[in-house]
Protein backbone atom coordinates (compact mmCIF):
# COMPACT_ATOMS: atom_id res chain seq x y z
CA UNK A 1 0.00 0.00 0.00
CA UNK A 2 1.57 3.30 -0.60
CA UNK A 3 2.15 5.79 2.33
CA UNK A 4 -0.21 8.40 1.45
CA UNK A 5 -3.36 6.02 0.69
CA UNK A 6 -6.19 6.70 2.55
CA UNK A 7 -6.25 4.68 5.78
CA UNK A 8 -9.37 3.72 7.57
CA UNK A 9 -7.11 2.67 10.40
CA UNK A 10 -6.18 6.08 11.47
CA UNK A 11 -8.05 6.95 14.62
CA UNK A 12 -8.43 11.15 14.87
CA UNK A 13 -9.72 10.97 18.12
CA UNK A 14 -6.39 11.86 19.71
CA UNK A 15 -6.10 14.93 17.88
CA UNK A 16 -7.39 18.36 19.63
CA UNK A 17 -7.03 20.31 16.21
CA UNK A 18 -6.67 24.03 16.10
CA UNK A 19 -9.44 26.53 15.16
CA UNK A 20 -10.93 23.66 13.60
CA UNK A 21 -14.51 22.55 13.75
CA UNK A 22 -13.12 19.06 15.33
CA UNK A 23 -16.26 17.33 15.08
CA UNK A 24 -17.05 18.03 11.72
CA UNK A 25 -13.93 17.38 10.32
CA UNK A 26 -13.62 13.93 11.93
CA UNK A 27 -16.76 12.74 10.06
CA UNK A 28 -15.07 13.71 6.96
CA UNK A 29 -11.64 13.84 7.49
CA UNK A 30 -9.50 15.92 4.74
CA UNK A 31 -6.10 14.93 4.50
CA UNK A 32 -2.84 15.95 2.71
CA UNK A 33 -0.70 13.61 1.91
CA UNK A 34 2.16 15.40 -0.24
CA UNK A 35 3.58 18.43 -1.87
CA UNK A 36 5.52 19.75 -4.57
CA UNK A 37 6.15 23.26 -5.75
CA UNK A 38 2.71 24.68 -6.23
CA UNK A 39 0.60 21.12 -6.34
CA UNK A 40 -0.89 19.50 -2.76
CA UNK A 41 -2.02 15.95 -3.39
CA UNK A 42 -4.93 14.98 -1.09
CA UNK A 43 -4.80 11.40 0.90
CA UNK A 44 -7.36 10.28 -2.03
CA UNK A 45 -5.45 11.01 -4.83
CA UNK A 46 -7.04 14.73 -5.71
CA UNK A 47 -4.69 17.13 -6.91
CA UNK A 48 -5.10 20.51 -5.64
CA UNK A 49 -3.20 23.74 -6.02
CA UNK A 50 -2.04 25.75 -3.52
CA UNK A 51 -4.12 29.53 -3.75
CA UNK A 52 -3.32 29.98 0.06
CA UNK A 53 0.62 29.13 0.51
CA UNK A 54 -0.27 26.19 3.02
CA UNK A 55 -1.30 29.16 5.96
CA UNK A 56 0.09 32.59 4.14
CA UNK A 57 3.52 30.44 4.68
CA UNK A 58 5.23 28.51 1.67
CA UNK A 59 6.11 31.47 -0.12
CA UNK A 60 8.65 29.77 -2.17
CA UNK A 61 6.50 26.94 -2.62
CA UNK A 62 6.71 23.19 -1.88
CA UNK A 63 9.40 20.51 -1.43
CA UNK A 64 12.24 22.67 -1.74
CA UNK A 65 15.07 20.28 -2.06
CA UNK A 66 17.71 22.91 -0.80
CA UNK A 67 15.94 23.66 2.57
CA UNK A 68 15.65 19.80 2.83
CA UNK A 69 19.12 19.75 2.55
CA UNK A 70 20.08 22.27 4.78
CA UNK A 71 18.07 21.01 7.32
CA UNK A 72 19.75 17.41 7.06
CA UNK A 73 23.12 18.79 6.69
CA UNK A 74 21.99 20.96 9.77
CA UNK A 75 20.68 17.88 12.14
CA UNK A 76 23.31 16.02 11.67
CA UNK A 77 26.26 18.85 12.57
CA UNK A 78 24.60 20.28 15.53
CA UNK A 79 21.31 19.90 15.98
CA UNK A 80 20.31 21.25 18.74
CA UNK A 81 22.40 24.37 20.87
CA UNK A 82 20.50 26.10 24.18
CA UNK A 83 20.64 29.87 23.39
CA UNK A 84 21.09 31.43 26.74
CA UNK A 85 24.59 32.73 27.26
CA UNK A 86 25.39 30.35 25.11
CA UNK A 87 25.07 30.46 21.02
CA UNK A 88 26.04 29.02 17.42
CA UNK A 89 26.93 30.52 14.22
CA UNK A 90 24.05 29.83 12.23
CA UNK A 91 21.71 32.03 14.54
CA UNK A 92 24.31 35.33 14.03
CA UNK A 93 24.13 34.61 10.16
CA UNK A 94 20.33 34.50 9.76
CA UNK A 95 20.45 37.91 11.71
CA UNK A 96 22.47 38.98 9.91
CA UNK A 97 21.07 38.37 6.86
CA UNK A 98 17.67 39.83 7.70
CA UNK A 99 18.66 42.67 9.21
CA UNK A 100 20.25 43.23 5.27
CA UNK A 101 16.51 43.20 3.65
CA UNK A 102 15.34 44.92 6.49
CA UNK A 103 13.48 48.00 6.45
CA UNK A 104 16.06 50.83 7.18
CA UNK A 105 16.81 51.48 10.40
CA UNK A 106 15.34 47.91 12.14
CA UNK A 107 18.58 45.86 11.98
CA UNK A 108 18.25 44.05 15.45
CA UNK A 109 16.68 40.85 15.53
CA UNK A 110 14.88 38.99 18.20
CA UNK A 111 13.90 35.29 17.07
CA UNK A 112 11.20 33.08 18.26
CA UNK A 113 9.25 30.02 17.10
CA UNK A 114 6.00 32.01 15.70
CA UNK A 115 3.82 34.96 14.93
CA UNK A 116 2.19 34.48 18.78
CA UNK A 117 5.88 34.64 20.13
CA UNK A 118 6.99 37.00 17.58
CA UNK A 119 3.87 39.57 18.93
CA UNK A 120 4.27 38.80 22.48
CA UNK A 121 7.93 39.10 22.11
CA UNK A 122 7.65 42.99 20.57
CA UNK A 123 5.26 44.47 23.19
CA UNK A 124 7.23 43.02 26.11
CA UNK A 125 10.18 44.83 24.30
CA UNK A 126 7.88 48.10 23.81
CA UNK A 127 7.42 48.04 27.41
CA UNK A 128 10.48 47.53 28.38
CA UNK A 129 12.14 50.15 26.27
CA UNK A 130 9.80 52.74 27.91
CA UNK A 131 10.84 51.43 31.37
CA UNK A 132 14.52 51.42 30.42
CA UNK A 133 14.45 55.49 29.59
CA UNK A 134 12.32 55.80 32.53
CA UNK A 135 8.72 55.93 30.95
CA UNK A 136 7.56 53.32 32.93
CA UNK A 137 3.66 55.15 33.34
CA UNK A 138 3.57 53.55 29.33
CA UNK A 139 1.47 50.91 29.91
CA UNK A 140 -1.02 51.33 27.55
CA UNK A 141 -1.64 49.53 24.43
CA UNK A 142 -3.51 50.40 21.22
CA UNK A 143 -4.83 47.59 18.79
CA UNK A 144 -7.18 47.52 15.83
CA UNK A 145 -10.81 46.06 15.56
CA UNK A 146 -10.11 42.82 12.82
CA UNK A 147 -6.03 42.73 13.66
CA UNK A 148 -5.01 39.36 14.08
CA UNK A 149 -1.25 39.40 16.50
CA UNK A 150 -1.66 35.51 17.00
CA UNK A 151 -3.46 33.79 20.24
CA UNK A 152 -0.75 34.57 23.21
CA UNK A 153 -2.29 36.81 25.42
CA UNK A 154 -0.86 39.71 24.34
CA UNK A 155 -1.67 39.02 21.01
CA UNK A 156 -5.36 38.58 21.68
CA UNK A 157 -5.94 41.77 23.89
CA UNK A 158 -4.20 43.94 21.06
CA UNK A 159 -6.58 41.72 18.37
CA UNK A 160 -9.58 42.64 17.08
CA UNK A 161 -11.23 39.74 16.27
CA UNK A 162 -14.18 38.50 18.94
CA UNK A 163 -14.30 35.12 18.35
CA UNK A 164 -10.65 34.89 19.93
CA UNK A 165 -11.01 37.33 22.45
CA UNK A 166 -14.64 36.78 23.85
CA UNK A 167 -13.83 33.64 25.95
CA UNK A 168 -10.83 34.74 27.24
CA UNK A 169 -9.44 37.61 30.08
CA UNK A 170 -6.93 40.30 28.46
CA UNK A 171 -5.04 42.52 29.26
CA UNK A 172 -5.92 45.75 30.89
CA UNK A 173 -5.05 48.84 29.26
CA UNK A 174 -5.78 48.32 25.91
CA UNK A 175 -7.77 50.10 23.57
CA UNK A 176 -8.53 50.07 19.60
CA UNK A 177 -8.78 52.12 16.66
CA UNK A 178 -11.71 51.60 14.22
CA UNK A 179 -10.67 49.05 11.59
CA UNK A 180 -10.49 50.77 8.06
CA UNK A 181 -12.88 48.56 5.87
CA UNK A 182 -15.08 50.58 4.50
CA UNK A 183 -17.52 49.01 1.61
CA UNK A 184 -20.20 51.54 1.50
CA UNK A 185 -17.08 54.00 -0.10
CA UNK A 186 -14.16 51.75 -1.17
CA UNK A 187 -15.68 48.73 -2.17
CA UNK A 188 -14.10 47.03 -5.14
CA UNK A 189 -10.94 49.04 -4.88
CA UNK A 190 -8.15 47.83 -7.05
CA UNK A 191 -5.12 47.83 -4.37
CA UNK A 192 -5.31 50.74 -1.62
CA UNK A 193 -8.43 52.05 -1.27
CA UNK A 194 -9.21 56.31 -1.62
CA UNK A 195 -10.94 56.94 1.52
CA UNK A 196 -10.44 56.25 5.38
CA UNK A 197 -6.57 57.86 5.86
CA UNK A 198 -8.73 60.29 8.63
CA UNK A 199 -9.36 57.05 10.86
CA UNK A 200 -5.83 57.19 11.55
CA UNK A 201 -6.45 60.12 13.51
CA UNK A 202 -8.67 57.78 16.25
CA UNK A 203 -5.11 57.96 17.48
CA UNK A 204 -5.31 60.95 18.10
CA UNK A 205 -8.85 61.12 20.26
CA UNK A 206 -7.05 58.10 21.96
CA UNK A 207 -4.44 60.15 22.78
CA UNK A 208 -6.55 62.19 23.98
CA UNK A 209 -8.86 60.33 26.05
CA UNK A 210 -5.79 58.48 27.83
CA UNK A 211 -2.81 60.70 27.82
CA UNK A 212 -0.18 60.52 25.19
CA UNK A 213 1.91 60.14 27.24
CA UNK A 214 0.63 56.64 28.88
CA UNK A 215 0.61 54.43 25.63
CA UNK A 216 3.39 52.21 25.08
CA UNK A 217 2.35 51.07 21.35
CA UNK A 218 0.32 51.28 18.86
CA UNK A 219 0.34 47.84 16.53
CA UNK A 220 -1.33 46.67 13.31
CA UNK A 221 -0.97 44.64 10.60
CA UNK A 222 0.05 47.22 7.30
CA UNK A 223 -2.52 45.10 5.47
CA UNK A 224 -5.06 43.67 7.39
CA UNK A 225 -4.56 39.11 6.41
CA UNK A 226 -6.67 36.99 8.80
CA UNK A 227 -9.52 39.79 9.25
CA UNK A 228 -10.39 39.64 5.55
CA UNK A 229 -7.48 41.38 3.79
CA UNK A 230 -7.64 45.13 4.15
CA UNK A 231 -5.08 47.15 2.41
CA UNK A 232 -4.51 50.60 4.07
CA UNK A 233 -6.13 53.05 2.69
CA UNK A 234 -4.38 55.82 1.32
CA UNK A 235 -2.38 57.61 3.46
CA UNK A 236 -3.62 56.03 6.70
CA UNK A 237 -0.56 54.90 7.68
CA UNK A 238 1.53 57.68 7.17
CA UNK A 239 -0.70 59.48 9.53
CA UNK A 240 -0.52 57.25 12.17
CA UNK A 241 3.24 57.22 12.20
CA UNK A 242 2.77 61.03 12.26
CA UNK A 243 0.99 60.95 15.58
CA UNK A 244 3.02 58.45 17.05
CA UNK A 245 6.09 60.37 16.63
CA UNK A 246 4.15 63.51 18.08
CA UNK A 247 3.62 61.21 21.38
CA UNK A 248 6.67 58.90 21.47
CA UNK A 249 4.59 56.17 21.07
CA UNK A 250 5.95 53.02 19.11
CA UNK A 251 4.59 51.90 16.23
CA UNK A 252 4.87 47.96 15.52
CA UNK A 253 3.64 46.45 12.25
CA UNK A 254 2.75 42.99 12.22
CA UNK A 255 4.28 41.28 9.33
CA UNK A 256 3.38 37.83 10.01
CA UNK A 257 1.82 37.59 6.36
CA UNK A 258 3.10 40.39 4.65
CA UNK A 259 6.32 39.87 5.39
CA UNK A 260 9.07 37.62 2.80
CA UNK A 261 7.64 39.35 -0.43
CA UNK A 262 3.90 38.68 -0.05
CA UNK A 263 3.38 42.36 -1.02
CA UNK A 264 5.85 42.82 -3.93
CA UNK A 265 8.94 43.88 -1.32
CA UNK A 266 10.63 42.14 1.04
CA UNK A 267 8.10 43.95 3.77
CA UNK A 268 5.23 46.18 3.34
CA UNK A 269 7.11 48.87 5.03
CA UNK A 270 9.02 49.09 2.27
CA UNK A 271 6.29 48.80 -0.14
CA UNK A 272 3.85 51.34 1.52
CA UNK A 273 6.98 53.59 2.55
CA UNK A 274 6.41 53.77 6.08
CA UNK A 275 8.66 52.26 8.57
CA UNK A 276 7.69 51.29 12.16
CA UNK A 277 9.49 50.80 15.14
CA UNK A 278 9.75 47.21 15.84
CA UNK A 279 8.64 44.63 13.25
CA UNK A 280 7.29 40.92 13.78
CA UNK A 281 7.67 38.51 11.52
CA UNK A 282 7.28 34.38 11.27
CA UNK A 283 5.91 32.51 8.61
CA UNK A 284 8.07 33.06 5.66
CA UNK A 285 11.24 33.37 7.35
CA UNK A 286 11.55 29.23 6.97
CA UNK A 287 9.41 29.15 4.14
CA UNK A 288 7.01 27.94 6.74
CA UNK A 289 8.55 24.48 7.01
CA UNK A 290 10.40 24.81 10.24
CA UNK A 291 8.99 26.66 13.02
CA UNK A 292 10.73 30.23 13.52
CA UNK A 293 9.69 33.82 13.89
CA UNK A 294 11.98 36.99 14.05
CA UNK A 295 10.79 40.24 15.14
CA UNK A 296 12.86 42.86 13.91
CA UNK A 297 14.02 46.47 16.09
CA UNK A 298 15.14 49.49 15.38
CA UNK A 299 19.18 49.60 16.53
CA UNK A 300 17.94 52.97 18.92
CA UNK A 301 15.58 50.52 20.81
CA UNK A 302 17.85 47.67 21.20
CA UNK A 303 20.85 49.96 21.97
CA UNK A 304 18.60 51.40 25.21
CA UNK A 305 18.71 48.16 26.44
CA UNK A 306 22.44 47.72 26.38
CA UNK A 307 23.76 50.76 29.21
CA UNK A 308 23.73 48.45 32.02
CA UNK A 309 26.84 47.02 33.47
CA UNK A 310 27.88 44.72 30.64
CA UNK A 311 27.98 41.01 32.63
CA UNK A 312 24.05 42.16 33.34
CA UNK A 313 21.20 40.44 31.29
CA UNK A 314 19.44 42.73 29.57
CA UNK A 315 16.24 41.50 28.59
CA UNK A 316 14.27 38.68 30.77
CA UNK A 317 12.83 36.92 27.65
CA UNK A 318 13.71 34.26 25.36
CA UNK A 319 12.62 30.78 24.68
CA UNK A 320 14.23 27.16 24.42
CA UNK A 321 13.86 27.13 20.30
CA UNK A 322 15.05 31.25 20.23
CA UNK A 323 17.09 30.72 17.04
CA UNK A 324 16.95 27.40 17.03
CA UNK A 325 19.94 25.82 15.02
CA UNK A 326 17.09 23.49 12.31
CA UNK A 327 15.39 26.92 11.96
CA UNK A 328 18.27 28.92 10.87
CA UNK A 329 19.19 26.11 8.58
CA UNK A 330 16.10 26.70 7.07
CA UNK A 331 15.68 30.35 7.08
CA UNK A 332 19.24 30.73 5.41
CA UNK A 333 18.22 28.42 2.63
CA UNK A 334 15.33 30.05 2.37
CA UNK A 335 16.38 33.90 1.64
CA UNK A 336 18.91 31.89 -1.11
CA UNK A 337 15.49 30.92 -2.87
CA UNK A 338 14.07 34.28 -2.09
CA UNK A 339 17.10 36.28 -3.34
CA UNK A 340 18.03 34.24 -6.73
CA UNK A 341 14.36 33.44 -7.66
CA UNK A 342 13.93 37.61 -7.16
CA UNK A 343 10.35 36.35 -4.65
CA UNK A 344 11.09 39.07 -3.02
CA UNK A 345 9.81 41.09 -5.45
CA UNK A 346 7.64 39.24 -7.81
CA UNK A 347 4.42 39.96 -6.24
CA UNK A 348 4.74 43.51 -7.91
CA UNK A 349 5.49 42.05 -11.23
CA UNK A 350 2.06 40.05 -10.99
CA UNK A 351 0.08 42.28 -9.23
CA UNK A 352 -1.69 43.46 -12.36
CA UNK A 353 -2.54 40.20 -13.49
CA UNK A 354 -3.71 39.45 -10.09
CA UNK A 355 -5.62 42.16 -9.75
CA UNK A 356 -7.43 41.61 -13.23
CA UNK A 357 -8.30 38.06 -12.37
CA UNK A 358 -9.85 38.16 -8.78
CA UNK A 359 -11.69 41.59 -9.64
CA UNK A 360 -12.84 39.51 -12.94
CA UNK A 361 -15.27 37.67 -10.22
CA UNK A 362 -16.93 41.31 -9.75
CA UNK A 363 -20.63 40.38 -10.35
CA UNK A 364 -20.51 36.47 -9.70
CA UNK A 365 -22.99 34.84 -7.93
CA UNK A 366 -23.01 35.97 -3.82
CA UNK A 367 -19.82 38.70 -4.65
CA UNK A 368 -20.05 41.80 -2.32
CA UNK A 369 -16.71 42.54 -2.08
CA UNK A 370 -13.22 41.72 -3.69
CA UNK A 371 -9.84 43.51 -2.46
CA UNK A 372 -6.41 42.94 -3.45
CA UNK A 373 -2.83 44.05 -2.59
CA UNK A 374 0.92 42.20 -3.45
CA UNK A 375 -0.35 38.60 -3.74
CA UNK A 376 -3.05 38.67 -1.44
CA UNK A 377 -6.91 38.84 -2.72
CA UNK A 378 -10.03 38.52 -0.86
CA UNK A 379 -13.62 37.93 -1.94
CA UNK A 380 -16.71 38.71 0.28
CA UNK A 381 -19.52 36.41 0.03
CA UNK A 382 -23.34 37.41 1.19
CA UNK A 383 -24.01 35.50 4.12
CA UNK A 384 -26.77 32.66 3.79
CA UNK A 385 -29.48 33.96 5.86
CA UNK A 386 -29.08 32.84 9.45
CA UNK A 387 -26.25 30.85 8.57
CA UNK A 388 -23.22 32.90 8.75
CA UNK A 389 -20.46 31.18 7.33
CA UNK A 390 -21.97 28.46 5.32
CA UNK A 391 -21.46 30.09 2.28
CA UNK A 392 -17.91 30.28 2.43
CA UNK A 393 -17.26 26.74 4.07
CA UNK A 394 -19.56 25.33 1.12
CA UNK A 395 -17.13 27.29 -1.21
CA UNK A 396 -13.98 26.05 0.53
CA UNK A 397 -15.59 22.78 0.03
CA UNK A 398 -16.56 23.07 -4.03
CA UNK A 399 -12.91 24.31 -4.77
CA UNK A 400 -11.40 21.86 -3.19
CA UNK A 401 -13.32 19.25 -4.98
CA UNK A 402 -12.50 21.08 -8.00
CA UNK A 403 -8.84 21.01 -7.30
CA UNK A 404 -8.02 24.63 -5.90
CA UNK A 405 -7.24 25.14 -1.93
CA UNK A 406 -9.04 28.92 -1.17
CA UNK A 407 -9.26 30.00 3.11
CA UNK A 408 -12.45 30.65 3.97
CA UNK A 409 -12.91 33.03 7.52
CA UNK A 410 -16.23 33.11 7.95
CA UNK A 411 -17.74 34.06 4.35
CA UNK A 412 -14.74 35.82 3.16
CA UNK A 413 -12.93 33.79 0.95
CA UNK A 414 -8.87 34.90 1.52
CA UNK A 415 -6.03 34.32 -1.52
CA UNK A 416 -2.13 34.14 -1.12
CA UNK A 417 -0.62 31.65 -3.35
CA UNK A 418 3.41 30.81 -3.02
CA UNK A 419 5.02 33.82 -5.03
CA UNK A 420 6.32 31.38 -7.57
CA UNK A 421 2.81 30.92 -8.51
CA UNK A 422 2.60 32.07 -13.35
CA UNK A 423 0.06 33.89 -14.33
CA UNK A 424 -1.90 31.18 -16.20
CA UNK A 425 -1.96 29.19 -12.67
CA UNK A 426 -3.38 32.49 -11.22
CA UNK A 427 -6.41 32.59 -13.80
CA UNK A 428 -6.90 28.59 -13.32
CA UNK A 429 -7.24 29.43 -9.62
CA UNK A 430 -10.17 32.22 -9.88
CA UNK A 431 -11.40 30.29 -12.84
CA UNK A 432 -12.21 27.93 -10.57
CA UNK A 433 -13.51 30.22 -7.84
CA UNK A 434 -15.70 31.38 -10.57
CA UNK A 435 -17.12 28.22 -11.53
CA UNK A 436 -17.90 26.83 -7.62
CA UNK A 437 -19.90 30.20 -6.95
CA UNK A 438 -21.76 29.51 -9.79
CA UNK A 439 -22.95 26.44 -8.29
CA UNK A 440 -23.09 27.03 -4.12
CA UNK A 441 -26.30 28.39 -3.39
N1 LIG B 1 0.17 37.93 13.40
C1 LIG B 1 -0.43 37.85 12.21
C2 LIG B 1 -0.62 39.08 11.39
C3 LIG B 1 -0.85 36.59 11.73
O1 LIG B 1 -1.46 36.51 10.55
C4 LIG B 1 -0.01 35.62 13.77
C5 LIG B 1 0.39 36.87 14.18
C6 LIG B 1 0.24 34.46 14.67
O2 LIG B 1 1.16 33.58 14.12
P1 LIG B 1 1.25 32.06 14.64
O3 LIG B 1 2.52 31.59 13.97
O4 LIG B 1 1.38 32.10 16.11
O5 LIG B 1 0.02 31.36 14.17
C7 LIG B 1 -0.63 35.46 12.52
C8 LIG B 1 -1.06 34.09 12.09
C9 LIG B 1 -5.99 32.63 8.77
C10 LIG B 1 -4.93 32.40 9.79
O6 LIG B 1 -6.92 31.88 8.69
C11 LIG B 1 -3.86 33.24 9.88
C12 LIG B 1 -2.89 33.06 10.86
C13 LIG B 1 -3.00 31.99 11.73
C14 LIG B 1 -4.08 31.13 11.63
C15 LIG B 1 -5.05 31.33 10.66
O7 LIG B 1 -5.90 33.61 8.02
N2 LIG B 1 -1.88 33.98 10.97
Amino acid sequence: MPLDAPRNDLDLSAWWMPFTANRQFKSAPRLFASASGMMYRMADGQQVMDGTAGLWCVNAGHGRAEIADAVHRQLMELDYAPPFQLGHSGAFELAARLARIAPAGLDRVFFTNSGSESVDTALKIAFAYHRARGEGQRTRLIGRERGYHGVGFGGISVGGLVNNRRMFPTLSGVDHLAQTHLPKLNSFSVGMPEHGAELADELERLTALHGGETIAAVVVEPVVGSGGVLPPPKGYLERLRAICDKHGILLIFDEVITGYGRVGAAFASQRLGVVPDIMTTAKGVTNGVVPMGAVFVKREIHDAFMQGPPEAIEFFHGYTYSGHPVACAAGLATLDIYEREGLLTRALDLEDVWAKSIHALRGSPHVTDIRNFGLMGAIDLAPRPGAPGARGYATLLGALSRGALVRASGDTLAFSPPLIVSADQIAELFDTVGKVLATVD
